[in-house]
């Protein structure tokens, strides 16, 4: 039985490493666009927030670098684009060869189309430039420090707590960040941050209230205290009653 308690007590403690160990890391949420041919890629979007870094794409057909403000080389990871490209009547594959054995009737059409990628890189207080070169000598750079942060005291779509100090922890910014750290982010799902569980079942002090007072007004006199004097009234008397009977018995007595 003690051991099943022990077995349990490591089971707890090793969840709660591995999965704090994995989300606590900063990262850079990436959103590469793209079209056909890899020609035109566009940083759509970008966020520093808490998650998993993307992991390396072998053998991949492109090198991201992130290089910062004075164009040092901050981290490094091959990725792979996939071509974007929808085919209407394509054609008839065996599924063992992977050879095609025939087409469908019609013609097959290949329709370019626009590509998103999604990658996740750490985050480096002093991240400047993102860098993507394709193996075929292609190469496309992004400016990000300013889309990270602009110091401008307004919490921008792109900034977040992670990255910029515009944004507080106790206000939007798109990103929710469920720590135990008496702050309860506004961004978490309902009973995500338990800091918020706490705001919310905090118990409100209810106020005591006094009967108003009209001057003049006799204040009733409360229950016990009435009856208490009864019955020392009740006392005083059968106390006179005895002395009147005891004196009597006296002067008769004499
Ligand atoms: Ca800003
Ligand atoms: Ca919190």
């Amino acid at each position: 039985m003690a051991s099943h308690r022990v077995l349990c007590i490591l089971f707890l403690f090793f969840l709660l490493f591995t999965s704090t160990g994995s989300y606590t890391a900063k990262i850079i949420k990436l959103s590469v666009s793209y079209d056909a041919n890899f020609q035109s890629l566009e940083l759509q979007e970008l966020k520093a927030m808490y998650g998993y870094v993307s992991a390396e794409e072998l053998p991949g057909n492109a090198t991201l670098r992130l290089l910062s403000d004075n164009d040092k080389p901050l981290y490094e990871l091959r990725v792979a684009f996939t071509e974007p490209i929808f085919v209407v009547n394509p054609p008839l594959v065996d599924v063992d060869t992977n050879e095609v054995v025939g087409s469908q009737g019609a013609e097959s059409t290949r329709y370019p189309e626009k590509g998103i990628k999604e990658i996740n890189v750490p985050y480096y207080e002093n991240a400047a430039l993102i860098e993507i070169a394709f193996d075929d000598g292609k190469e496309t750079r992004f400016f990000i420090a300013n889309r990270l942060c602009n110091n401008n005291g307004v919490c921008d779509a792109e900034e977040s707590t992670v990255s910029c100090g515009d944004c507080k922890p106790d206000k939007p910014d798109n990103v929710c960040i469920a720590f135990d750290d008496n702050i309860c982010d506004p961004d978490c799902a309902l009973g995500v941050d338990i800091d918020c569980i706490r705001q919310q079942t905090k118990p409100t002090p209810i106020p005591l209230q006094t009967p108003a007072e009209t001057p003049g007004e006799q204040k009733p006199m409360p229950r016990q205290e009435g009856i208490n004097l009864i019955y020392c009234g009740l006392a005083v008397v059968m106390l006179l009653i005895a002395l009147v009977v005891v004196y009597y018995r006296k002067i008769k007595g004499d």
